[in-house]
């Protein structure tokens, strides 16, 4: 199960896989970060297809080509921002990952890459963050065979370490 799923530190836009996950927001217009690379690299025609989904609620997803970019398609999910935990924010984390991956699998998508959700500007702690991150893919991977592999794309070396050390408790059973 676990060789499933990978951590590898790099540029989410360079990935030649199935699916690219975008941490966006609920206009699904862009913004900055992992998102506004995303439009930057997949090009105008990625807002224009966009534009025609009115937007998206926390913790669900909407898919999209991938125009420019190496991936066939992008999958867009809002992340909670972190509002201190009483707000649902696990689980609405959780429901993102989950979301991504059942769209991932509706689309035949064997090779999905997730960037780390709400871990930059919606505060999300990156210890919970990754925690949950690598249990509910491995739990979704544990049911849906026809998804290969799942990478998570750190793009900095301390956020790698993070989600590495959780998918190690995850392999020790801690
Ligand atoms: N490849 C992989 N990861 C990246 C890349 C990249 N090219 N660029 C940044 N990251 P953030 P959020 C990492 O802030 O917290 C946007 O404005 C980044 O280092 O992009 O979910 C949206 O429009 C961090 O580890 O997303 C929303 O308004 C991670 O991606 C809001 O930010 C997530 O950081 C979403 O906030």
């Amino acid at each position: 199960m676990q060789e499933r799923i990978q951590i590898i530190q790099g540029d989410i836009t360079r990935q030649n896989v199935d699916a690219i996950v975008n941490a966006a927001n609920c206009s699904l217009l862009g913004g900055g970060g992992v998102d506004g690379a995303i439009h930057r690299a997949a090009g105008p025609e990625l807002l224009a297809e966009c534009r025609t989904l009115h937007g998206c609620e926390t913790g669900k997803a909407k898919i999209t080509k991938g125009y420019r970019l190496p991936a066939k398609y992008v999958i867009h999910t809002p992340g909670p921002i972190w509002q201190g935990g009483r707000y649902g924010e696990r689980e609405l984390l959780a429901s993102c990952y989950r979301s991504c991956l059942e769209l991932a699998s509706a689309n035949g998508c064997k090779t999905v890459d997730f960037p780390s959700i709400s871990t930059g500007v919606y505060h999300f702690p990156l210890k919970c963050a990754s925690q949950i991150a690598i249990r509910t893919i491995a739990g979704y991977l544990a049911g849906h065979p026809e998804i290969e592999r799942v990478r998570m794309v750190c793009f900095d070396a301390d956020t790698e370490s993070f989600y590495r050390r959780a998918l190690e408790e995850l392999e020790a059973g801690v």
